[in-house]
């Protein structure tokens, strides 16, 4: 298949995961062609399957808002028609729906062509960005015109049902995690860098967006230090990241914390810790965490959102209420005071990573795409 991808090009996981699937379909021999504002950070390396158009918005002085997405529009027509794509997949709703349903008209006026789009909600276009007024008829509107919708969770389904009018059915594909990648041995010198008296590592990533909640992942870090030595390293950036900083200083536990930045080797990073904290407010479904447990190491999550569907209580990690800082911590203790217990998790988290491994998961896509390029398929109204 010739299949056209439309995601954010930065580290958000909807990229992540666009990405990752990008170059696991080509892998299988498709043609790839991601349309982008920028290369994914994700796109490494060369596949001759792999192929990488910029959307390039030009400025004008008129121009306060470049229109990004006439330009994305008028990028997935000029693809689809130059490389005969046979459909488009676009990952995240705003504005990479509508811009696609754009594309889709043009290309029926002009063309007589009915090319297929595939709208995967990834989180926050949908509980968040989404919901807001001002974007909310036009996410409505564009999500009911693809033909077919996927959500990365069954929690972000039924948010969707909730919060928009939705009129067709929507298939859920999980996220998944590339678990050969992310199984590593870790490279020891690394972790003594980090750790050289072999304190447990305990690690968070995100886009330390308030939603994150990274002040409970500091807090949670704060009373498990006072325990047992150990080390926090966080990885990302984001707005809230000098809040966090402030916060260790405050809370005397700087010399404990690093601060790594946008770090692009997660496999490397992840397998030389011994815990991840995801304690957000909301999370669709949290890949991060998945990418974690593929590197057998255990979480400690807020039971929010999607998150119940990959963490499981007890058992690859445990789960609180949102803000509950003082249970996570004691979770977190119970679990690395024991270096049988912490084990036992690791095993139990790798097991479970590998239920979402990208070879399960993939095949579930390309159906998917088979079943829309069959002539008049649109997705099916409730
Ligand atoms: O909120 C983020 O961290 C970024 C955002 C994105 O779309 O880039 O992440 C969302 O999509 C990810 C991939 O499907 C999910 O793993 C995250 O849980 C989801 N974030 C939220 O729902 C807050």
């Amino acid at each position: 298949m010739r299949i056209g991808i439309v995601c954010y090009p930065t580290f958000g996981g909807s990229g992540v995961l666009a990405t990752e699937l990008g170059m696991a379909l080509a892998n299988k021999g498709h043609k790839v062609h991601f349309i982008t504002y920028q290369q994914p950070v994700r796109l490494m390396g060369f596949n001759a399957n792999i192929f990488y158009h910029e959307v390039r918005v030009p400025t004008y002085p008129l121009f306060d808002y470049p229109p990004y997405e006439t330009a994305l529009a008028s990028t997935m027509v000029d693809v689809v028609l130059n490389h005969n794509l046979d459909l488009l997949h676009v990952h995240y709703a705003i504005p990479h729906a509508s811009a696609a349903y754009m594309a889709k008209k043009i290309l029926q006026t002009n063309d007589g062509r009915n090319i297929p789009v595939i709208t995967t909600l990834h989180g926050t276009d949908i509980t968040l960005v989404g919901r807001d007024k001002t974007y909310e008829p036009v996410v409505t509107f564009s999500i009911n015109e693809s033909n077919a919708i996927t959500a990365v969770s069954q929690n972000l389904r039924h948010e969707t049902y909730q919060s928009f009018n939705i009129k067709k059915d929507i298939a859920v594909i999980h996220n998944f995690v590339d678990v050969s990648r992310f199984n590593k041995k870790p490279i020891d010198a690394f972790r003594k860098a980090l750790a050289p008296n072999g304190e447990r590592v305990l690690i968070h990533a995100s886009n330390f967006r308030k939603i994150k909640r990274v002040d409970d992942v500091i807090r949670i870090f704060a009373i498990v230090n006072k325990q047992l030595p150990s080390k926090l390293m966080m990885v990302g950036d984001g707005p809230e990241r000098h809040a966090a900083e402030e916060l260790c200083r405050e809370l005397g536990i700087s010399e404990h914390v690093r601060f790594v930045g946008k770090q692009d080797q997660m496999e490397e990073i992840m397998c030389i810790s011994d815990l991840f904290l995801l304690t957000s407010e909301y999370e669709s479904f949290g890949l991060s965490a998945l990418e974690a447990m593929a590197a057998h190491v255990p979480v400690i999550s807020s039971n929010a959102g999607g998150l119940p569907e990959i963490n499981i209580h007890g058992q690859t990690g445990y789960m609180a209420p949102v803000g509950h800082v003082a249970q996570m911590a004691e979770h977190a203790i119970s679990i690395l005071q024991n270096d049988d217990t912490l084990e036992t998790f690791r095993q139990q988290a790798y097991a479970q990573a590998c239920c979402f491994d990208i070879q399960h998961i993939v095949p579930q896509y390309e159906a998917l795409y088979q079943t829309l390029l069959e002539p008049y398929a649109l997705a099916e109204p409730l």
